[in-house]
């Protein structure tokens, strides 16, 4: 009787079912370190990333597009919950784990009908939840015969380079590892373009004959700006000699020689021929150069531009590879294709590498879609929007609910090519990590539509940043405290505690406004 019964259902259930087949799917590509000045439909100026340029070309480029918390872990939990970094749990990288029991975007797409997989960089510690398929690297993987975790447990070293064995396992997982029958996302993560930029060896001549321009802020002085004159990501102080700039000398220790020498240890005897044969002579004609000062600091920063660069075109290569499978496969009608990457990066403004700071080169973080047929938008968003938004959108997209726990909101809206009236008109940042590497001082502050920037440096400093970011984009003169500024700067206080108080951050308690 009751077999009967669930046969006279079947009918009824399949519109459903073909339904659910057509539901957009997700391709999430994000990448480690990746800033908007290293792309060319951002920046012209340095590289041409045409693959990545080809899925701007197709959908739509957010110019306005930003990070909650600008480190890897917090972003990536950010991006995972649609949660800011003090509702989520997961603050920093150094004493973080993630609570993988909370609520997830890939769980809620899970409920909706979707398969979920995650391959590359993840980096929150504990064991990926939410997944039907997930193959990770331990914390922030190798480029070289990296190894991989396994869903049971146990680890496989992948021969070759990390960026082209994770759009592999991405290409394998999407043909033929998933349930076709069901939408599905896929969060490819790679470890490109994250420090220590080691090239893949048919791109390490690659660049070289490239002087790239020097940022006309790179001897800042940091005057007005006690939390950045503290830091420790200074290209000429900071930057290892052997570890980043690969001049390894054996006679000469430097911090990071041996973490160098384990890292390139992993290459096989082919490769690492050719490594050592491109990178020693650069080290002699170094030695025979004698460069001293302002000498050693440009070279320390053409060689950082240049080896990023190279990893980065292994990079844009195998987004070109992920983006020719889909079409291949005629997956891209139906396909919604993010890039992003988990925070910007400093190519020497300030003087600097890494990120951390609220200012625009690493608070901000590229982001641009390929759009699926019924998705209307081309071009540029002008929108704010930030990596608390990415979990609500997918769940929009999916056609699930979007719990009201949610802080991030839906980008689908503007997908669609609407402009949403009452869209937010200000952002909210709040980085922990210290003290830790890089020494980049604790700070919260608020962006706002209109280009007014105030942050707040606390913990074992209390110092305040005010910036009109159309008279000053570079965020070099410090405005707070300055006569004029007062109603500015009351206005932005407002607006700060409007939104702690919105997102719910208890530091308000320890600072009031
Ligand atoms: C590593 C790097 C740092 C970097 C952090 C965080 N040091 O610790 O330079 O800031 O990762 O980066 S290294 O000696 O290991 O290269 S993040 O993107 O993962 O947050
Ligand atoms: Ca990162």
């Amino acid at each position: 009787m009751e077999k009967k019964h669930l046969f006279m259902l079947t009918p009824l259930l399949l519109p459903a079912i073909a339904g659910a087949q057509e539901r957009y799917n997700i391709v999430y590509i994000m990448t480690d370190d990746h800033t908007a000045q290293m792309m060319s439909c951002y920046d012209n100026r340095y590289v041409e990333t045409p693959n990545l340029d080809r899925i701007a070309e197709n959908g739509v480029r957010f110019v306005n597009s930003f990070v909650a918390n600008s480190l890897s872990g917090p972003s990536r939990a950010c991006m995972l919950t649609g949660k800011h970094s003090h509702i989520n749990g997961f603050t920093n990288n150094e004493h973080g784990i993630f609570d993988g029991s909370q609520q997830t975007m890939p769980k809620l797409l899970q409920k909706a009908g979707y398969q979920t997989a995650i391959i590359g960089k993840w980096h929150l510690v504990s064991e990926p939840t939410g997944f039907d398929y997930w193959n990770i690297v331990p914390g922030q993987g190798d480029y070289y015969n990296p190894t991989f975790i396994n869903m049971d447990g146990s680890e496989t070293i992948e021969k070759g380079y990390m960026t082209n064995i994770v759009t592999d396992k991405g290409i394998d997982w999407l043909e033929h590892k998933r349930d076709k029958s069901k939408p599905f996302i896929l969060f490819l993560h790679h470890k490109a373009c994250h420090r220590d930029w080691l090239p893949e060896i048919k791109y390490l001549r690659e660049y070289e004959d490239k002087t790239f321009p020097i940022p006309d802020n790179f001897y800042d002085d940091y005057k007005g700006r006690k939390a950045a004159a503290q830091q420790e990501m200074n290209i000429y102080q900071h930057m290892d000699l052997t570890y980043d700039v690969k001049i390894y000398d054996p006679n000469v220790n430097t911090p990071l020689k041996n973490t160098y020498l384990n890292m390139i240890g992993r290459m096989n005897s082919a490769d690492r021929a050719k490594y050592d044969y491109f990178y020693d002579s650069l080290a002699i004609d170094f030695k025979a150069r004698h460069l001293e000062g302002k000498a050693l600091h440009e070279y320390k920063y053409q060689r950082y531009m240049r080896d990023y660069a190279k990893v980065l075109k292994t990079l844009d290569d195998n987004v070109g590879r992920t983006l020719d499978y889909l079409e291949k496969a005629g997956l891209l009608k139906n396909t919604l294709v993010v890039y992003t990457s988990d925070q910007g990066f400093y190519m020497g403004e300030h003087g600097w590498f890494d990120k951390r700071f609220m200012y625009e080169e690493s608070f901000s973080t590229p982001l641009v879609m390929m759009l699926p047929e019924g998705l209307k938008a081309r071009g540029d968003i002008e929108q704010m929007v930030q990596n608390i938004d990415y979990a609500p959108t997918f769940l929009d997209i999916a056609g699930a609910e979007i719990p009201e726990d949610i802080q991030g909101v839906s980008l689908l809206p503007l997908l669609k090519g609407e402009k949403p009236r009452n869209w937010r008109k200000s952002l909210y940042y709040h980085y922990h990590e210290y003290p830790a590497e890089h020494m980049v001082k604790r700070h919260y502050g608020v962006r706002t539509e209109d280009g007014w920037k105030l942050i707040h440096f606390y913990r074992d400093i209390d110092e305040w940043e005010l910036y009109n970011l159309n008279e000053d984009p570079k965020e070099m003169n410090n405005l707070y405290g300055k006569p004029g500024t007062e109603k500015i700067t009351k206005k932005l206080r407002k607006e700060l505690k409007k939104l702690q108080q919105q997102y719910d951050d208890p530091i308000l308690d320890q600072f009031p406004l």
